[in-house]
This record gives C-alpha cells, sequence and structure tokens, in this order.
C-alpha cells in the first residue's frame, strides 16, 4: 500500500509555498520506516533540497534544508525551522526561523544547528532550543513528544521537463484544434454560446482563446469589473488561425451577463439557441427579439444554431449563487435539455482562489479547494464532472503562457467533443420535436 502523509492538503500547500513552489515527495515515514536515524538517513541521504516534518500532540515542527543530507558528513549550509500550531483553524500561520549553520548527526540525534533542533528518533523526542521556542511562537517546554515524523524530497513544481512537457502538450493541443473536423461535416464551425452571470469571464473567455491562437494577447472584447455587466450587444466571433490564417472549426457567442432583476432577457434564449439573432444585436433585458426587428435572421441554417452552451462561473462565487440565479440557470437547462444541448460549465478566475499558485494549474482538477468547488458545481446545478472545465482566463498578463494555454485548449477540445454528440444525436432535416422542419437545414456536406 502506497506510504501516504499525514499532512492535510492545506498544511502541505502552505509549506510549499513558504518554500517557493515546491513539490514533495514522501522519503520517510518514522511509523512505517523506523524511528532510527539510521531508517531515516537510508532513505533521504543525496535526495537533494528535503524537508523534515515532525508531529506533536498540539504543533507540527519542521525543518527545510537546501542541501542534500549526507550520511558521512556535517552539512553547513542555511537551514529553516518552521512550526505550526491551530491546524484546526484553515486560517493557521506558519512560523519560519531561518540560520546558517550546519546539519549533524550525533550516534542517534538529527541536530540542526548546534542546539536550535534536535530529535531523538529513537526516543521519540525532540528538543528545541528556548529563543527558537519563542521565534515560532509554540508553547516554551523542556522536550517534546513525537508522534511521528516525515521527510520529503522538495524539487521545484516548475522545473525544465515539466515545462518541456507543457510545452509539448500545447502544440499537441493546438494542432488536433487547427484541424478539428466535427461530425460528418455536417458543419465547419461549431457555435458555443457562452453565458453566465455579470463579471464571470464570459468576453475573457473569448480574448484569452483569441489569444492563444494570435500568438499574443489581444483583448478585443471590452471587459471590466462593473457589476451590473459590461457586454451588451450579442457578438459571433469567429477566429482565425494567426493574424492571416485560416478560420478556426468554432466560433464564440458572447452574450449579455445573466442577472437577478437586469441582464440577459430570458425569453432571448430560444432564439439565440435558433440561431435567430444576428451579431451585434443590442440586448434589452425587458424584451426579447421579434421577428420584426431589422437584422432578425428569418430562416438559419444548422450552421447558424448554437452547438454547444457553456455557463461561465467564477469559481469562487459558485458556492455563493442567490436562489433566484440558481432558478434562472435550471430554467435555461431545462430549455438546452428540451433542444437536445449538451452544456458545459466553464470555472473561471481560479487563480484567485486562496493559496493557489501558478505550479497548481498544472493540475488544477487535483487542487482540493477547486474540486470543492467542482463539487458545488456538480450537487448545486446538476453538471456532470467531465462536463464541469476549468480555465485561468488572460486578464493582466502582457506574455502568454503555455500552462494558461493547456487549459483554455484543452476546455475547447472538450466543447468541440460535445459538439460532435450534438451532431450525432441530431435528427436529420427535423425539429427537436420530431416535426419537420424545412428552415432548419444541414449545411451542403461538402460546401
Ligand atoms: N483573476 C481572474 N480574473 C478574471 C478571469 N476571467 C475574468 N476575469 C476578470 O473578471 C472581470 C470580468 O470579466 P469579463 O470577461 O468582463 O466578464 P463577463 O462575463 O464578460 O462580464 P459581463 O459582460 O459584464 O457579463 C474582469 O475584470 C476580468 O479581468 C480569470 O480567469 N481570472
Ligand atoms: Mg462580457
Amino acid at each position: 500500500m502506497a506510504v501516504t502523509t499525514r499532512l492535510t492538503w492545506l498544511q502541505k500547500k502552505k509549506l510549499q509555498n513558504c518554500f517557493g513552489e515546491k513539490k514533495f515527495s514522501l522519503l520517510y515515514k518514522a511509523t512505517v520506516h523506523g524511528f532510527s536515524c539510521e531508517d531515516l538517513l537510508k532513505r533521504c541521504s543525496n535526495q537533494g533540497p528535503t524537508i523534515l516534518v515532525t508531529y506533536s500532540e498540539d504543533y507540527v515542527i519542521g525543518a527545510y534544508m537546501g542541501e542534500s543530507y549526507n550520511t558521512s558528513q556535517e552539512k553547513k549550509g542555511s537551514i529553516i525551522l518552521f512550526a505550526f500550531q491551530d491546524i484546526e483553524n484553515s486560517e493557521f500561520d506558519v512560523r519560519l526561523f531561518e540560520f546558517r549553520d550546519a546539519f549533524h548527526r550525533e550516534y542517534n540525534i538529527l541536530c540542526y544547528g548546534r542546539s536550535n533542533f534536535r530529535i531523538y528518533l529513537n526516543r521519540k523526542r525532540a528538543e528545541v532550543n528556548v529563543a527558537v521556542i519563542e521565534e515560532l511562537g509554540l508553547p516554551q517546554r523542556d522536550n517534546t513528544n513525537i508522534q511521528e515524523c516525515e521527510v520529503f524530497r522538495c524539487e521545484d513544481l516548475l522545473n525544465q521537463r515539466t515545462i518541456d512537457g507543457i510545452n509539448v502538450l500545447r502544440e499537441n493541443l493546438l494542432s488536433d484544434l487547427k484541424t478539428y473536423k466535427l461530425y460528418e461535416n455536417l458543419v465547419h464551425q461549431a457555435r458555443i454560446l457562452l453565458l453566465g452571470p455579470f463579471g464571470a469571464g464570459k468576453s475573457s473567455f473569448f480574448n484569452s482563446v483569441k489569444s492563444v491562437f494570435r500568438g499574443h494577447i489581444t483583448n478585443q472584447a471590452p471587459v471590466g469589473f462593473n457589476t451590473t455587466g459590461i457586454s451588451e450587444q450579442y457578438r459571433i466571433y469567429s477566429i482565425t488561425d494567426g493574424k492571416n490564417g485560416g478560420s478556426l472549426p468554432f466560433i464564440l457567442c458572447d452574450s449579455m451577463g445573466l442577472g437577478v432583476k437586469e441582464g440577459l432577457c430570458m425569453d432571448d434564449i430560444p432564439y439565440i439557441l435558433q440561431g435567430h439573432v444576428p451579431d451585434r444585436y443590442k440586448f434589452n433585458s425587458i424584451k426579447p427579439i421579434t421577428p420584426s426587428h431589422h437584422d432578425y435572421i428569418d430562416s438559419p441554417l444548422l450552421k447558424d444554431r448554437i452547438h454547444c452552451v457553456a455557463f461561465v462561473f467564477d469559481a469562487n462565487s459558485v458556492a455563493d449563487f442567490s436562489s433566484e440565479m440558481v432558478a434562472n440557470i435550471k430554467r435555461i437547462q431545462k430549455e438546452l435539455i428540451k433542444y437536445g444541448m449538451v452544456h458545459v460549465a466553464l470555472l473561471t478566475h481560479v487563480d484567485d482562489i486562496d493559496l493557489i499558485t501558478k505550479g497548481d494549474l498544472i493540475d488544477i482538477y487535483r487542487c482540493v479547494p477547486v474540486k470543492s468547488k467542482i463539487e458545488a458545481v456538480h450537487t448545486e446545478l446538476g453538471f456532470p464532472f467531465s462536463n464541469i472545465l476549468v480555465v485561468s482566463n488572460y486578464t493582466s498578463e502582457w506574455e502568454l503562457d503555455p500552462i494558461k494555454d493547456v487549459l483554455i485548449l484543452s476546455a475547447l477540445k472538450q466543447m468541440l467533443r460535445i459538439v460532435d454528440d450534438f451532431l450525432e444525436d441530431l435528427p436529420l432535416a427535423t425539429d427537436i420535436k420530431g416535426k419537420e422542419e424545412p428552415n432548419v437545414q444541414k449545411e451542403e456536406r461538402n460546401e
């Protein structure tokens, strides 16, 4: 069975952030490998930077060493002692005490500095210098009983091998998307509608996608901080590969935000889904578009219809949606099901979640706070887990970042797969009620 740490996600994350975005790999655990220096050094020598963590009844204390443990010699260098208590409370602080001295071993004792921190593993005890205890804010006592001791190898999360892997993944995703052929070539471009509350990041998602394919940051769609909504027009954005390249196999449709009193008029939604609403249509919160509107699209083809809806949600607000907002979203979902349309949830602003750092975006779906947001979307709004996607939009960056690109491109790829399902499931030349609908025809296959 795999040996696992006693650190909670939050404790580990706070420590990782303290020592500069590190990845921890557990090398030694006293209750499994033995309470002796021999056992510890056998497993932890020559492993590069390490972190040792001891657990007592009411606090955790440990040491970070930038230099490898070595069985034979004394090691001089920088040592950082750390401690935290109040671990029941998620607001706990990690206190640090840094000094330059030697690590050495005396028969069965690990010594960090001459007397700063000494661990008697075989006696399950630790001694901490009085001044250090004060510095770390720990309760004064002569020595501490240790229940557990663990040592982790610490590596940079964003090491060159990981960055190379991400660049390869990014290139593969870009090439898959540029050449993506939709089901039976029924349409050449998937129309993806972005719906969601004000400020969720709909327009920023379009800007982010466009930036990735342009090769530099662009901000075509206006974005803002206004809580009553920035986007008032319906925008149908086709994106090209680079500046002068061909059109990509998807179109993003940006809409007005959903609100409780103001915002996108619910009755506009069926018109949008069926493709009646033209580009640049100015929404009216209290009145839907009517066939008498001068640019109303009377006879939309399959290519003009929406093929997938992405509900864009700010990950930090999903747990606090008002009951009215939840009711609105559920009402739209019902409508979508009526049209046989699969929909996804796109969680933005994950970079804003407490403690999340850039390195976490590499494996964001495994981050505990992100998992809990995904869980909330699943239970509150009924989205299947595989249809809840996570991105971090470009907002204030000057340069593209391959880690963000991978999330954005992966989300798009999943949306295209969903469009395929929609197209495959479509009754030929019939509308969703099964009646003949001559106005909504499939696009010429070889157009
Ligand atoms: N940190 C962070 N900020 C984001 C993200 N996405 C959007 N934002 C910010 O959120 C704010 C609103 O973004 P918009 O893209 O205008 O949101 P919207 O859904 O189009 O809003 P409306 O058009 O008003 O409905 C802006 O300040 C963006 O910079 C994200 O992933 N991370
Ligand atoms: Mg907008």
